[in-house]
């Protein structure tokens, strides 16, 4: 202990985490391989009921650099009402993303073995069960998380607009802002009707074995620009560019991966 863990560099890189973290060895690991021909559509699978997506004025949303990615906080009062197991209650998102290095591309989730430029996870837990995201982080029906994959195009999305360039101001590590306005509903797709569903973990150490995955098919586009201002902008914990944040996919076991379509 003692050493903080990494993705790649150091001691504690992630083929190591299982060593400090009993969990990252277990056998619902996240993230995955999503193999299309192995899905199994499940049609009871019902949209997903988002209720405070959308624009909250005069907020005071924390904005964070925490060292191995950028995070929003979220209002309480966002919440999944229909389409899960239980109500849950948004806390955090964040992203993960790639570098300038061999391979651009760094979303979590791959897709028939493709990795997509980065990816937005939404945090919830199930407020119907627990008071609070730490009371739930460690069970087994605690988390929902709702993922997002990242491609680039030739537009700038201008509901990234302030994100991209509040990141100047969080870009060292420990660093955070307040954000007044945010609209969530509109940094995510159009359609939603499209998604995957598998139980899983959290992708960084502690890895519990808590998260319920809704990880969506149609991505999100960001302009060439804003995807380098991403993966550029950023210092983590030992003032280097914060890049490659994200964690190899994990053996699947005996789990099945199902989607809301065909
Ligand atoms: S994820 O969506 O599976 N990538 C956590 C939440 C979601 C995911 C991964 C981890 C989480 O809450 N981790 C514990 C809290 N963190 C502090 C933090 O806010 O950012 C502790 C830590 O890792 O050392 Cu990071
Ligand atoms: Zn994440």
């Amino acid at each position: 202990a003692g050493v903080h863990w990494t993705y790649k560099e150091g001691s504690l890189d992630q083929i190591h985490w299982p060593d400090e973290y009993p969990s990252c060895g277990g056998r619902k690991q996240s993230p995955i391989d999503i193999q299309r021909r192995n899905v199994q559509f499940n049609p009871h699978m019902l949209q997903l009921e988002m209720t405070g997506y959308g624009e909250v004025k005069n907020g005071n949303f924390l904005m964070i650099n925490n060292g191995h990615s950028v995070q929003i906080n979220l209002p309480s009062t966002m919440k999944i009402t229909k389409g899960l197991p239980a109500c849950y209650t948004a806390v955090q998102m964040h992203l993960h993303w790639g570098g300038w290095d061999l391979e651009a591309s760094g979303a979590e989730h791959t897709v028939d073995g493709i990795r997509y430029m980065a990816e937005l996870h939404v945090v919830h837990y199930n407020s119907d069960k627990y008071n609070s995201f730490d009371e739930a982080k460690d069970k087994s029906d605690g988390l929902a998380v709702l993922a997002f994959f990242y491609e680039d195009g030739h537009f700038e999305n201008t509901y990234y607009s302030d994100f991209i360039n509040n990141l100047e101001n969080v870009k060292y590590a420990g660093q955070s802002m307040n954000i007044s306005t945010l609209n969530v509903r509109s940094m995510l797709p159009e359609n939603l009707a499209h998604f995957f569903r598998y139980e899983g973990s959290l992708t960084t150490p502690p890895c519990y074995e808590s998260i319920l995955w809704t990880v969506f098919d149609t991505p999100i586009t960001l302009s060439h620009n804003q995807i380098r201002k991403l993966e550029s902008t950023l210092m983590d914990l030992e003032n280097k560019t914060l890049w490659n944040d994200y964690r190899m996919a994990q053996p699947l076991n005996d789990r099945v991966v199902e989607s809301s379509f065909l």
